[in-house]
């Protein structure tokens, strides 16, 4: 009730500004700092393991524990998808991914996937007044059908799709070409030595990982061997942009002295920051300070180096005095994996870790490792922390932000998106009716109640090379996961009417 009526006062005043910015009315004008900023940490590939405060106990993460210890920790909570590109478009527009052609794991060389008349969350927190900031990975796509002019403007861009400004790793960190994009420009490109990418041939006469794997100072183990730059062999082929390139182990530090940066200049004004991390994505190559530190190699190197992140973001808060009016949330795009493609000692040193959870499977994969993720959100004025066990899903920021900011949706737009706004501040713990998981292999799966169906698929159960067991199966498979959360026992067969069921709904909701 407390949140609901603080909410309220916080939307009528918002709700005023955005009217009349300009009220020449002799009452005091609302004040716009009263709308919370709102700070949305989207991390790569970390598992709902991976985080102290969901019960890691080989690793230690003091500054995302502060977001469990001060807010909300969510234990069913759910990225749209089991990779990186369909989960950032869910999350962005409100639709599924899986509703659109081309969603799938983007090339470093892809066009924007967003269209730019799509309407989007960072749209929904502008039109609300807000400043919005894109900082760190995108994997979304830039520039128009034929992708980038890397040499030119880059158009269309975040700056398209609402954000007044953004500072990006236009891929992921092992995807060509590596280099920052700030706004519409290469950052550090000298005219003199233009980029050239390609995925389909070799580009320029820089050597591969395939062809001179002596230069390497981490290797391959799957896939990844072609340009090498700073000593990693990445995906794609580049030349060029020798001045422009980043150096992996400066990559954290660049991008959050970006964010913290983004956070200082708006600090008089609500602003909205999406601070897309690449720990803990492969290559994992933290700086030097954080090697070693946790014992697990290089994947948990990662960790504390995000976990390093995300406390530099809290202590900024804190010290500007923003942080009891300030949403942070932390999430993850999709599962955890250990081996994505390097020799670089995860698998060797993982220990006791284990970065599923209690789930079964992993990043790519139907399981539910693929889409359940760590949640936190903390607003300290708005918020007492606990614990929720509602099923929540990503793709209802858009339309619970939508209620927060007072804003409307436009007709047709985001249709995926429900208002969850009690659920996602605490005041509810109701569960989302249903939710879809979406997997690598294109499957999809259903979750209503205590039942989960997986629907039937040819693609392989495993994948040898990541060690995931991606859950693709030939036949219908329904889990109760109130007592078999890890999926060990398809009842199916014991439960016709329950599979008719859900195979009915699904269709519904797919073909709406
Ligand atoms: C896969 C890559 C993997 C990772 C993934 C995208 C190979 C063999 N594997 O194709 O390393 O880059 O794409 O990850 O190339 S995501 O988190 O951005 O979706
Ligand atoms: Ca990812």
């Amino acid at each position: 009730m407390f949140v609901r009526i603080a909410v309220s006062v916080f939307l009528i005043s918002l709700c005023s500004f955005c009217l009349s910015p300009q009220s020449e009315s002799t009452e005091t004008p609302p004040s716009t700092s009263s709308a919370p900023n709102i700070v949305l940490i989207y991390t790569d590939d970390v598992g709902y393991g991976d985080v102290s405060s969901y019960g890691a106990t080989e690793i230690s993460t003091p500054h995302i524990d502060r977001l469990a210890e001060e807010g909300l920790r969510f234990t069913d909570a759910h990225t749209t998808s089991a990779t990186c590109t369909p989960s950032r478009y869910g999350l962005l527009t409100g639709q599924y991914p899986w509703r659109k052609d081309g969603t799938g794991i983007a090339r470093g060389d892809a066009a924007l996937i967003i269209d730019p008349d799509r309407f989007t969350l960072p749209d929904l927190l502008k039109q609300a007044g807000y400043a919005t900031s894109v900082v760190g990975k995108w994997h979304l796509g830039l520039g128009p059908a034929g992708g980038p002019d890397w040499n030119g403007e880059i158009n269309p861009s975040p700056l398209d799709i609402g954000f007044d400004e953004s500072f990006l790793i236009p891929a992921t960190g092992d995807r060509v070409p590596t280099v920052y994009v700030e706004n519409r420009r290469v950052v550090g490109l000298d005219p003199a030595d233009p980029i050239e990418v390609s995925f389909s041939e070799k580009v320029g006469d820089e050597p591969t990982g395939r062809d001179n794997p002596e230069l390497l100072k981490m290797h391959p183990s799957h896939g990844h061997d072609m340009t090498i730059v700073n000593g990693i062999s990445r995906i794609g082929y580049m030349t060029g942009g020798q001045a422009a390139r980043w150096v992996d182990e400066d990559m954290a530090d660049t991008i959050t002295a970006r964010a913290v940066s983004f956070i200082e200049r708006n600090q008089e004004q609500p602003f909205f920051l999406y601070f897309s991390t690449h720990d803990i994505h492969v290559p994992r190559v933290p700086h030097p300070r954080f090697v070693g530190k946790s014992g697990m190699g290089s994947r948990g190197d990662a960790m504390l180096q995000l976990d390093w992140s995300v406390g530099q973001l809290l202590q900024t808060l804190d010290s500007l005095q923003l942080t009891d009016n300030t949403i942070v949330i932390f999430t993850s795009d999709n599962g955890p994996v250990v081996d994505d493609g390097y020799h670089d000692e995860a698998v060797e040193k993982l220990g006791n870790h284990t970065p599923a959870g209690p789930f079964r499977g992993g990043k790519y994969s139907v399981f539910e490792a693929g889409t359940r993720v760590p949640l936190l959100i903390r607003w300290p004025s708005e918020i007492a922390p606990s614990v929720s066990g509602a099923l929540v899903s990503q793709i209802d920021f858009l339309a619970s932000l939508a209620t927060l900011t007072e804003q409307s949706v436009p007709s047709g737009a985001a249709t995926d998106s429900q208002n969850n706004l009690d659920v996602l501040l605490g005041d509810s713990e109701e569960n989302r009716e249903f939710l879809i998981e979406h997997a690598a292999s294109g499957a999809l799966s259903l979750i209503k109640g205590k039942w989960k169906y997986i629907e039937p698929n040819d693609r392989p159960f495993y994948n040898e090379n990541t060690d995931t067991e991606l859950g693709n199966m030939p036949e219908p498979q329904l889990y109760d996961l109130s007592a078999d959360q890890s999926e060990q026992q398809n009842v199916a067969d014991q439960h016709p009417e329950v599979l008719t069921e859900m195979q009915t709904l699904l269709k519904k909701i797919r073909d709406i």
